[in-house]
């Protein structure tokens, strides 16, 4: 039986066999973000690789100041700190690159595909089991350092659900009827993120595009949009060299999305 309660680093890090991500784990039983944590972490000499976990969060963030619901001792919350030599505008190439290291780390514990939702949902039977949270600081040719993190719904029971997201949101658990061991799922995603991140530093950004493409269902389908106050219809045509969503209008004109809410049009 897996220890269900430990999240501690010196578990997680056993048999780890990284290259750069999670040597240092910075582990807390409550924060207000491991976002905001290691944002400031890095901003004060952070190094590439440092990883913080939280059992909890206080002020769990999601994109363009909405929340992710975080009650402790279930799921994972885990913001790395990455030093890429990237232009800031390749930032949004990282958030797919977690993304597919996410996606292929539950489909090995799930044994199913999940499906990505561009650009930071993980989402199986349509319901969203994982987000992905991208913050950056850059000069004006190359970007500082990142902070990806990502939150998942592991062992969180469908009745612990907060009304809200109770029809939206999913857990393995719910998926599986079993429950996760957390530090052995942190582990693979740890590995996952590494493996990822040093193959788009070595081969470019191809190869994790077409991955990230496979777990891509709204490819070909129509969508809408939303862009804060601005809205677009289209079908969705897959991504570019950036990581930008490429959306074809009607009448064929090809507009490239690169913050917003894609919103599918049929079933
Ligand atoms: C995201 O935002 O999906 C990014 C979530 C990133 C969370 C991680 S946890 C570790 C790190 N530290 C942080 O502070 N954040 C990161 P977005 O696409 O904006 O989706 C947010 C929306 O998802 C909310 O408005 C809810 O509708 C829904 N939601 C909130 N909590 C959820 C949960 N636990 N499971 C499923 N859906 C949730």
């Amino acid at each position: 039986m897996p220890e269900l309660n430990a999240l501690e680093p010196e578990e997680i890090q056993k048999g780890l066999e990284s290259a750069r991500l999670g040597k240092r784990i910075h582990y807390f039983p409550e924060l207000d973000s491991t976002n905001q944590y290691a944002f400031h972490l890095a901003k004060a000499g952070g190094e590439e690789g440092e990883v913080v976990i939280a059992e909890c969060q206080t002020r769990g963030k999601g994109r363009l100041g909405r929340s992710w619901f975080s009650p402790p001792g279930l799921n994972l919350y885990l913001s790395v700190v990455l030093k890429p030599r990237l232009p800031p505008a390749q930032a949004p190439r990282l958030t797919l690159m977690a993304a597919v290291a996410l996606a292929e780390t539950v489909q090995s514990f799930l044994g199913a595909p999940p499906a990505i939702k561009w650009p930071n949902d993980i989402l199986v039977g349509g319901k969203k089991l994982a987000g992905i949270l991208t913050e950056s600081s850059s000069g004006a040719e190359r970007l500082d350092f990142v902070v990806i993190g990502i939150g998942v719904n592991l062992n969180l029971p469908e009745s612990a659900l907060p009304e809200e997201i109770r029809a939206t949101a999913t857990s393995l658990l719910m998926l599986t009827k079993k429950a996760v061991d957390r530090a052995a799922f942190t582990r693979e995603l740890i590995r996952s993120l590494d493996r990822c991140y040093g193959e788009l530093e070595e081969r470019g950004f191809p190869g994790i595009a077409g991955r990230w493409e496979a777990f891509f269902e709204l490819k070909g389908r129509r969508v809408r949009v939303e862009m804060g106050d601005r809205q677009l219809g289209g079908t969705a045509r897959g991504i570019d060299a950036d990581g930008a969503l490429i959306v074809e209008e009607e009448g064929g004109a090809l507009t490239r999305v690169i913050a917003g809410d894609v919103i599918p049009l049929e079933p």
